[in-house]
């Protein structure tokens, strides 16, 4: 993000606002509930009344977020007053991200749309939409400013929990100087990084190390397509006690290795078929997905499939199809200077800003 966006409008609601509803995307992830968590912090500087929550049947911070600043003025999404004239939603690219909230978002007089999605249909009055940020939290930063709100350190803190998740704690092609620029003030303002990190990245229950040793043990390579799967069963997640909503981040597991650009993970469903998900660090696996029905970014994308072997042959097939043929396709060796090169333009090697939970978007 390179320059602050215009906060003009939304800044003069939100000055005026003595009452505001906030609301995240359903299955918040760490930039959703930090965004959510900081704005509501913010707009009570302010002295307005906020009415923070998701949509979910049970409104709370969970690991690894429930020791966020603010979480105790989280709403239930029945204990919405459905009357505010002000609704801000956070980290939404679309308003169906909204869930049940959706309708009183709707009808809101005045309906604020913060986001960095690319593809936000800027479903608010007031849209604020920026792909270039890093993170909704970079937005809320900026916006902070522009109501004149000093940062304190349980802002500071919310913060920098969407700023170093949605960059993958910084690794991304997102995380600009102006992005480590904020961190570095974050951390002015005394936000604890080192606990944070153990939080967020250092905090699984033993169960979840056994999940990814059953996972990385199955992990099968083809070698000359440089194309990695694995697979997980319900059974897995039963003997170790992992929940579903833990495995989001799992195929980063089998993708780090030099040896693959492509990697799957096959998640077993309850109706016994296979939520897959794709990762790449060069070949388009967007295009793989939309032809059975998924959908998703050129690098991270995501379908559904009846079983595991022929699915991964038919992945297989199609990147030994659609590979160059006249070098070797190892990234060290050939690509420093080519626009191919996976690590060139890590831009949407990420997982895609708009879930990183796969439910929704079946990524
Ligand atoms: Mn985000």
């Amino acid at each position: 993000m390179a320059s602050s966006p215009d906060w003009g409008e939304v800044a003069s609601a939100l000055r005026g606002a003595t009452r505001v509803c906030l609301a995240c995307h359903e299955k918040p992830d760490g930039d959703a509930v930090g965004s959510l968590l900081a704005l509501s912090l913010v707009l009570r500087r302010l002295g307005a009344e906020t009415y923070p929550s998701w949509s979910a049947a049970s409104v709370e911070a969970v690991a690894p977020y429930a020791w966020l600043p603010g979480k105790d003025h989280l709403v239930q999404v029945s204990d919405m007053p459905p009357d505010v004239p002000v609704f801000v939603a956070v980290d939404c690219g679309a308003a169906e991200r909204l869930g049940e909230l959706e309708e009183i978002a709707r009808r809101a007089p005045c309906l604020i749309n913060i986001d960095h999605h690319p593809g936000n249909d800027d479903f608010g009055h007031l849209n604020v939409v920026v792909p270039a940020a890093s993170s909704t939290a970079e937005l809320v930063a900026s916006l902070a400013e522009a109501l004149g709100v000093e940062l304190d350190r349980d802002i500071a803190t919310c913060l920098y929990v969407g700023v170093v998740t949605d960059t993958g704690r910084f690794q991304y092609a997102n995380s600009s100087p102006h992005t480590l620029r904020l961190a570095a003030s974050l951390l002015e303002h005394g936000v604890p990084a080192p606990v944070i990190a153990q939080e967020l990245f250092e905090s699984a229950p033993f169960g979840f190390l056994k999940l990814v040793g059953r996972l990385l043990e199955r992990a099968t390579l083809y070698e000359e397509e440089r194309f990695i799967y694995s697979w997980l069963q319900r059974s897995d997640l039963d003997e170790t006690g992992v929940t579903p909503q833990e495995t989001d981040g799992l195929i980063d597991a089998i993708r780090s290795t030099r040896a693959a650009d492509v990697a799957a993970l096959f998640k077993q469903q309850l109706d016994g078929s296979y939520r897959v998900s794709l990762r790449s660090k060069g070949p388009s696996v967007g295009v793989i997905a939309r032809a059975r029905g998924g959908g998703g970014h050129e690098l991270a994308s995501g379908f559904t499939a009846p079983n595991i072997e022929g699915t991964a042959e038919e992945i297989r097939a199609l990147l030994a199809r659609s590979a160059p043929k006249d070098d070797s396709r190892d990234p060290r060796a050939d690509h420093s200077d080519d626009s191919r090169d996976p690590r060139a333009d890590r831009s949407d090697s990420r997982d895609p800003p708009a879930d990183h939970s796969e439910s929704s978007t079946a990524l």
